[in-house]
């Protein structure tokens, strides 16, 4: 069952509306809702909604507000039950958001039927209480035109978010490379091209494998080819993320020092760059968050010794998994967070493998925690298998959601059905047309190249 989706037809009346305990009679009551338009085409438009309580916990709870136009009606939902009579508009908690704490926030969202010329809703109330607070309009910045890093230029964390140089949050929608020591043909000048200009790519993942052949065997050789791939990236205005792929053993402090090494020169020769993003640690796995944790405090003080304002990307337990693919979940990082500032926790998926209760906890996570999928397939685990189309979209529709960015595996031509390409493409010239594209890589094309909705003030 998907229980993210729920499903209305254009012009529903009630369907599945929740019975719903209401808070204790004389419990505080409030909230804030921010109301935001994330994307709008002809004929329709996609919302998101956050809902903080102001007031005493609830453990079940009801989002209330009235569309503008009653011609304006809710077709796809997500993080609630949605259902529409007339204008108005209820949605209702589900598993992972029913209990709502004092300060906590549900990050709900749905598709739109037609736009009007009023787009804001009106009376947000939360178990029958007003919301007061701000109701956000909908950005009236016209629709920043360049490249992803001159829109953007230095990027930092800002709360949960990935935020650009006016302090707004944005989401980076992009590529990861495959292993660089197998696949160095499907990085040049004309598939650069091709991934900036036809993908319209805001970033390029450069994965460095630190074991199977990669860094241990020729460090400045790797460094160099890492650099080069961050000036190609930049050269064409995408953000680069230098991922140091541990893998196995999945103990990253087995690669501490070499991390050292590696992060103190690349951070040092990139410092002046504006497009440089650092991930310290692919995948831990076989190991304790607390061990991850301690080689986090170690690498990053050297990479801010020598690239200070820089984004560092930091790997979580179970695979990056927030700990889930261990039984675990995201408490132990909020009860434990790393001890630095600007910072993000790594989560990835695959999307034949991990489905709803990863969805969950990252719906859950994401108001703790600036959480960056830096890396995710749409097919199994393994890197091979079937697109999985419907837990494919349904990601990549909770993370356009959430602006969490993204970075797919992989921009490669591997003979495995989470490459992009087909395989033998990286011998010729041609990265442009759909006849050199795989299932997956369709599927991510029609994603990223859809224009951008970065804010410019
Ligand atoms: C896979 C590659 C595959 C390679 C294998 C071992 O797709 O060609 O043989 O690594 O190096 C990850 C890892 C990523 C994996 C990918 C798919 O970060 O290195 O790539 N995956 O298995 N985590 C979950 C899946």
């Amino acid at each position: 069952m998907k229980r993210l989706l729920a499903l209305l037809a254009t012009g529903a009346s009630v369907v599945g509306l929740t019975v719903l305990a209401g808070p204790p009679a004389r419990a505080a009551a409030g909230c804030t809702a921010e109301y935001t338009i994330t994307s709008q085409w002809a004929g329709g438009f996609q919302a998101g909604v956050k809902v903080t309580n102001l007031g005493d916990p609830v453990s079940d709870w009801t989002l209330g507000f009235a569309m503008p136009d009653a011609g304006q009606k809710v077709v796809q939902g997500w993080n609630a039950t949605w259902s529409q009579s007339g204008s108005t508009v209820t949605a209702g908690g589900v598993d992972w958001n029913r209990t709502l704490a004092t300060g906590a926030s549900a990050d709900l969202g749905f598709v739109g039927s037609f736009m009007g010329s009023n787009p804001v809703p009106t009376s947000f109330s939360l178990n029958g209480v007003a919301c007061t607070g701000s109701v956000t309009d909908p950005p009236t910045d016209p629709p920043a035109t360049g490249a992803p890093t001159d829109v953007n230029g230095q990027l930092h964390v800002c709360g949960v978010h990935l935020c650009n140089q006016y302090d707004r949050p944005i989401q980076l929608r992009g590529m990861s490379t495959h292993g660089i020591q197998w696949f160095g043909a499907c990085y040049g000048d004309a598939s650069l091209d091709a991934l900036a200009d036809d993908w319209k790519s805001d970033l390029l993942r450069v994965a460095m494998y630190v074991q199977e052949d990669g860094y241990e065997t020729d460090p400045d050789g790797f460094t160099r080819q890492v650099n080069r791939l961050v000036d190609m990236a930049e050269a064409r205005g995408m953000y680069a993320l230098i991922d140091f792929h541990t893998l196995t053993p999945g103990d990253p402090n087995y690669n501490l020092d070499r991390a050292k090494t590696f992060f103190s020169s690349v951070a040092a020769r990139n410092a002046n760059k504006k497009n440089v993003i650092y991930e310290i640690a692919n995948e831990p796995n076989g190991v304790s968050w607390a061990a991850v944790k301690n080689y986090a405090e170690q690498v990053i003080p050297v990479i801010r010794a020598a690239d200070p304002d820089a984004v560092v990307i930091v790997g979580t337990r179970g695979w990056s998994s927030l700990g889930v693919s261990d039984g675990a979940n995201e408490s132990e990082v909020v009860n434990n967070p790393v001890n630095a500032t600007n910072i993000m926790y790594a989560f990835h998926f695959y999307a034949a493998s991990h489905k709803d209760n990863y969805r969950a906890t990252v719906s859950r996570a994401a108001s703790q925690l600036p959480l960056f999928v830096s890396e995710f397939g749409t097919v199994s685990a393994t890197g091979g298998g079937a697109v999985d189309r419907a837990s494919s979209i349904a990601w990549l529709d909770l993370l356009d959601q959430l602006k969490i960015s993204y970075a797919n595996w992989t921009f490669s031509d591997a003979d495995e059905g989470s490459a992009a390409f087909k395989p033998g493409t990286c011998n010729g010239t041609d990265f442009s047309s759909s006849a050199v594209l795989t299932e997956s890589g369709a599927l991510l094309k029609s994603r990223i190249s859809t224009a951008d909705n970065f804010p410019t003030s």
